[in-house]
């Protein structure tokens, strides 16, 4: 049983024009409001994970098979967001669920506009190459090869005309607090049957890469188009939760797609953010993730990667 069929059972699905609503607000003490709204943020947060890892607690050592689940679970919060760096008038909601705190990884249910999102894929479809790694000092392509068999095309906010883009980085930086300017282009990535991603690190660890002049601090994974429920295609934490060996070891094998935590692509504009690095900026060895491999139907993601520098 994965995480998420036992988060479901906390309620029905979220309403759609309650996750991804934005309305207009007037200007006036927007400093202040998004001073006290920061706080609100901090506090729902805590209290929405020691919510969740107390669920996450009594269902840990169930969890070594593929996820069955087919549909999100519930938000424990609502929050409204100002974007902190645009200066803009709008007012975001904000669906959370935390999932974990080691790592630390939350689902957004009807974070981005599941038509836009949809659209968004078709549009770039035309564009897709083979996807390709980081290559360690020394290593080829070829050392590589069948870790990630996805197709992907590195699109900027700028080059989106529908705008589906710039709102999911508008949103985003709201969430984290990390300005737009310390994200990467997305990378709009479709895997089809038996397309999957080793798991692995979004940082590069200096030791393995070299000096790095910035990390990956956080990815946001937006889904543009689902595969049919119990197709494969999880986002896995294999180490969410680890200690000790099992911590040290690791995890490498992406057909086990094993792990406390494994969160399954459920509906075009839900997204997953995860924190690649601790509160102190030091590496989190328990952010190793993957995509499991997908069974039937195709999966299609716009991923981003946030540094903690400007870029
Ligand atoms: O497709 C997924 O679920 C994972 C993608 C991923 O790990 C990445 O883009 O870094």
């Amino acid at each position: 049983m994965a995480f998420f069929s036992e988060a479901k059972k906390g309620g029905g699905l979220p309403s759609p024009s309650l996750s991804s609503s934005k309305r207009k607000r007037g200007s006036s003490s927007s400093s202040s409001r998004s001073a006290s709204l920061k706080l609100a943020v901090l506090l729902v947060l805590v209290s929405a994970s020691f919510f969740l890892l107390g669920r996450m607690s009594s269902t840990s050592t169930t969890t070594t098979e593929t996820s069955s689940a087919s549909s999100p679970p519930s938000p424990t919060s609502s929050l409204s967001l100002v974007p902190s760096s645009s200066g803009s008038s709008e007012e975001f909601v904000v669906n959370i669920v935390t999932l974990s705190l080691r790592p630390r990884v939350f689902f957004l249910p009807g974070f981005a506009d599941p038509a836009l999102a949809s659209a968004l894929a078709d549009a770039t479809e035309p564009k897709l190459s083979p996807s390709t790694l980081a290559l360690r000092p020394g290593e080829k392509a070829e050392d590589k090869a069948g870790i990630r068999t996805s197709d992907g095309v590195f699109v900027s906010a700028a080059e989106d005309p529908s705008g589906f883009l710039a709102a999911v980085e508008k949103k985003v930086e709201a969430l984290t607090g990390i300005p737009k300017s310390h994200g990467e282009a997305f990378n709009v990535l479709r895997y089809k049957p038996g397309g999957r991603y080793e798991t692995h690190y979004d940082y590069f660890a200096d030791s393995e890469y070299g000096p790095q002049a910035s990390q990956r601090v956080a990815t946001l994974i937006v889904y543009l188009k689902t595969p049919p429920p119990d197709s494969g295609g999880e986002t896995c934490f294999p180490l969410a939760e680890a200690e000790g060996e099992e911590l040290a070891a690791g995890v490498r094998d992406y057909r086990a797609c094993s792990g406390r935590l494994r969160v399954p692509p459920t509906r075009p504009g839900d997204a997953v953010l995860f924190y690649n690095l601790h509160p102190n900026s030091t590496t989190d060895r328990r952010s190793m993730h993957g995509g499991c491999e997908l069974l039937a139907g195709s999966k299609w993601v716009a991923t981003k990667w946030i540094r903690n520098e400007k870029i």
